[in-house]
């Protein structure tokens, strides 16, 4: 198996999927502040030009929530096999992939990159905060985001909340929230998410945010 890989929070969710399986793929780095998200060699593999992606026996599976099930199913863990249990992880799986990603990645563009609108910023910072105190609610009431199991919706918020100090820095990170605070003291304790970080000692990727990194990231402000 091969892992398509970058220090950012979709990514490191596979990373930790992978760490949990007890894998050992070929990881290949892409550096997407120099545009390598956008050769022809990658967008075979993911035609949406972003990071995670894997090849796994010649297929080609990309976005990261479809990497996690994929994998799950694949591996027979992770995810209730049917039945209540089952609706219950999809639905915090979900919460994670298309609530919590998505508004911390627009939070940081409207905090950080453009920073011209009042009212996307206010929108963004107001609509994170709300989803991460759902959250901190479902956190204070079950031992694990997805029921009383661990499984891919923890696994798929870890690669977020890892980032939650620099989506949220201008609202205190995690201290509003404890409950989410505890959840993650105790995925880190795990010794696959040990082994997932040091994936982020084992590549040097750019870090300017020149010209370059801005084309390559945001095509349509050019
Ligand atoms: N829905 C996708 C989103 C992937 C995504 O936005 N990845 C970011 C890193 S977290 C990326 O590759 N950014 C580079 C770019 O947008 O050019 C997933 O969950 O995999």
């Amino acid at each position: 198996m091969k892992v398509y890989f970058h220090t950012t929070p979709n990514p490191f969710k596979v990373a930790l999927m992978i760490e949990e399986l007890g894998l050992a793929p070929e990881i290949v780095p892409i550096d997407t502040r120099k545009g390598e998200q956008h050769t022809a060699d990658f967008l075979a593999v993911n035609p949406n030009a972003k990071l995670p992606a894997i090849e796994d026996d010649g297929q080609a599976v990309f976005d990261s929530g479809a990497i996690l099930l994929y994998l799950a199913q694949k591996h027979g863990q992770f995810l209730p096999a049917e039945g209540a249990a089952m609706g219950e992880m999809l639905s915090w799986f979900f919460f994670v992939s298309s609530g919590i990603g998505p508004y911390s990645g627009q939070c940081v563009h409207f905090t950080r990159v453009h920073t011209d609108s009042d009212y996307a910023t206010n929108r963004y910072t107001k609509e994170i905060a709300r989803h991460y105190k759902v959250l901190d609610e479902r956190l204070g009431k079950s031992e694990w985001l997805g029921g009383p199991d661990y499984g891919i919706a923890d696994i798929a918020l870890w690669g977020w909340v890892r980032a939650a100090g620099f989506v949220m820095e201008s609202q205190g990170g995690l201290s509003n929230y404890p409950n989410v605070q505890a959840w993650f003291d105790k995925v880190n304790a795990r010794p696959a998410a040990a082994k997932a970080g040091d994936w982020a000692s084992k590549f040097e990727f750019k870090a300017e945010m020149d010209e370059t990194a801005m084309r390559a990231m945001f095509p349509q402000n050019f």
